[in-house]
């Protein structure tokens, strides 16, 4: 045989011996995958907390107000609004004979979880309640609280935390309260060819002054209203001037001032009387809380308007309180309410006669 005839029948040996090994390998059915086996339903994780919070305590379902002992997590006294709310929780404790232990946090965040910490240890106390510095960074005490058997009730300020962890919160819509404050501001500020505004805002982790801004940002585009200056005077008459004052060394090109509470709004009086300005004149001023101060100032006719937010909260925090300690399940909200009143009502002196704060 030829050489080239050999090697064409080597050639074909090959290609043949390779076609029938790769046959003989042709990968075989791939095995079957296992039988589709339901796959392990996967375990919700446990949740923080899963059980809402319903357990009552040991007196329940015939728990008094009594029985009571409450631990209270006040923010500090930074103003008109506090020293009511305060003197609510005091007042009404004696009234309703419940025994009322008060932590005054100075409006120092690490002050207050401390105070909530002491409350968790202490065997006599079977309620806590907490008006929030800051929404955030309630979680991990709340579970302990709750591990303790203890019942939380918020007041005042919402905080950012499972509503099981808590029993239910008692306080405003700051939101509705920043929306009446922008619809209020657009009236004060109509036919006004400019609407810069200028806006004090409370301390900036709290959900007083989170809420009442996104609701004035909410409600001030229906008239045109532009936000020009917005800055913390953490809810103090003093810091509140300072800051107004700073603006008036930039600018004096301004309609209106939306401070989120009445103190800010005070600073703010002082500041533009002081620049040479007549305040609720030349500048319109709006203030929320509706204190005794805010009358006094719409009297005087240096502030336009001042949008309430009711501090007397104490009776429907004991109640709720007395309910959740006799097991019953609570409204995660209640919400307080509240109005809206105005340097031009002609009322005006007999509604400040009847006001408590
Ligand atoms: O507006 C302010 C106080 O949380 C609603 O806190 C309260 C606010 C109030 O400092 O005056």
């Amino acid at each position: 045989m030829n050489k080239k005839l050999l090697f064409n029948f080597l050639a074909v040996v090959m290609l043949a011996s390779l076609i029938l090994s790769a046959c003989g390998s042709a990968p075989t059915e791939a095995p079957a995958a296992p039988a589709e086996t339901e796959a392990p339903a996967a375990t919700e994780a446990p949740a923080a907390t899963e059980a809402p919070v319903t357990a009552g305590l040991a007196c329940a379902p015939n728990c008094q107000y009594s029985d009571l002992v409450i631990g209270f997590l006040q923010t500090g006294s930074e103003g008109g609004w506090r020293a009511a709310n305060t003197a609510s929780f005091k007042e009404t404790a004696e009234q309703l004979g419940l025994t009322l232990k008060f932590y005054d946090s100075q409006n120092d965040l690490a002050k207050q979880v401390a105070g909530f910490h002491q409350f968790i240890q202490d065997p006599e106390v079977n309620v806590i309640v907490l008006a929030a510095l800051e929404t955030t960074g309630w979680e991990e005490v709340l579970q302990e609280a709750k591990d303790a058997g203890k019942i939380v009730v918020i007041e005042d300020r919402r905080i950012d935390a499972p509503e099981t962890l808590y029993s239910t919160y008692i306080g405003s819509d700051f939101a509705l309260e920043g929306r009446k404050a922008a619809e209020e501001m657009c009236k004060l500020l109509e036919g006004s060819e400019s609407k810069k505004v200028w806006e004090l805002v409370g301390n900036v982790g709290s959900s007083a002054a989170k809420d009442r801004g996104q609701g004035f940002r909410e409600g001030m585009t229906a008239c045109g209203i532009e936000i020009v200056n917005s800055q913390t005077g953490n809810w103090s008459a003093t810091e509140g001037k300072q800051v107004t004052e700073a603006w008036l060394k930039e600018s004096k090109d301004v309609q209106g001032i939306f401070a989120q509470n009445d103190e800010m709004g005070f600073g703010a009086i002082e500041a533009l009387k002081e620049a040479g300005l007549v305040p609720g004149v030349d500048v319109k001023i709006l203030s929320v809380d509706a204190t005794a101060g805010a009358f006094k100032a719409m009297l005087a006719g240096e502030l336009n308007v001042t949008v309430e937010c009711n501090p007397l909260l104490a009776p429907q925090v004991y109640e709720a309180a007395l309910n959740a300690a006799n097991g019953e399940e609570l409204p995660a909200w209640v919400p307080s309410q509240e109005g809206v009143f105005r340097s031009d009502d002609p009322n005006l002196q007999e509604i400040t006669d009847g006001r408590t704060y």
